[in-house]
């Protein structure tokens, strides 16, 4: 598989800035600063296209990428759309700030009809937290279909990982084997997540 291309295409607060006739879209959605920027990035190969940053509470609106892939030689290019949603969890944003915020998210998640799957993203290092827990039951209330990805899978030594990777699947009560674990300083998982995104977005 080969990224053709992956661009910016629009930030938006609101439902009538959703980027309209919509591609098959993909969400990536979990805690402030857990990675879903980095993901992004990662999963197209663009070190800027997203802002990542040590902050928390760096993504502050939904931000659409549009991405084109090869699948194949002489295959016709495959168009996505991904979108970047802030973090939620995040303690030193203000309530009135937060609230806007969840409801922003949560009128997407909801009504978005080109959202074909939703990447949870979770951090491999931690048991998730009841906000992991409470995202997960929010998006299948939705009938949403999710793939939970664990990612910084780097700061943890190899032998650690697969102990790790048991822990969130326990902790969001999924089958084993279900969560993808990733990383987007070591590129791992991105194979693995890009076969989910098709497979589910297609
Ligand atoms: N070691 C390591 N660091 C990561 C990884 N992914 C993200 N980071 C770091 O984690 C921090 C947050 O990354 P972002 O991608 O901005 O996280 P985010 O979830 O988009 O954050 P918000 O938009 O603020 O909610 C940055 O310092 C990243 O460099 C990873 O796989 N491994
Ligand atoms: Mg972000």
């Amino acid at each position: 598989m080969k990224i053709l291309s992956a661009e910016f295409q629009k930030t938006a607060t609101r439902r009538d800035e959703w980027p309209a006739e919509p591609l098959p879209e993909l969400a990536f959605v979990g805690r402030s600063n857990v990675g879903k920027s980095s993901m992004l990035n990662a999963l197209t190969r663009r070190r800027g296209l997203a802002r990542v940053s040590n902050t928390p509470g760096r993504t502050q609106a939904l931000q659409f990428f549009k991405v084109e892939v090869s699948l194949a030689k002489d295959a016709p290019p495959v168009a996505l759309s991904f979108c970047d949603l802030p973090g939620y969890g995040y303690a030193k944003v203000p309530k009135a700030e937060k609230d806007r915020w969840a409801a922003m998210i949560e009128e997407y998640l909801s009504g978005r009809d080109a959202l074909r799957a939703v990447v949870l993203i979770v951090d491999a290092r931690h048991e998730p937290a009841e906000s992991d827990r409470e995202a997960l039951a929010f998006l299948r209330a939705q009938g949403r279909t999710v793939v939970v990805a664990a990612t910084k899978v780097d700061k943890l030594g190899k032998s650690h990982r697969f102990g790790a990777l048991r822990a969130v699947e326990k902790g969001l009560d999924l089958p084993a084997g279900s969560a993808v674990p990733f990383s987007a300083v070591e590129g791992t998982g991105t194979e693995a997540l890009w076969k989910k995104a098709l497979e589910l977005t297609r």
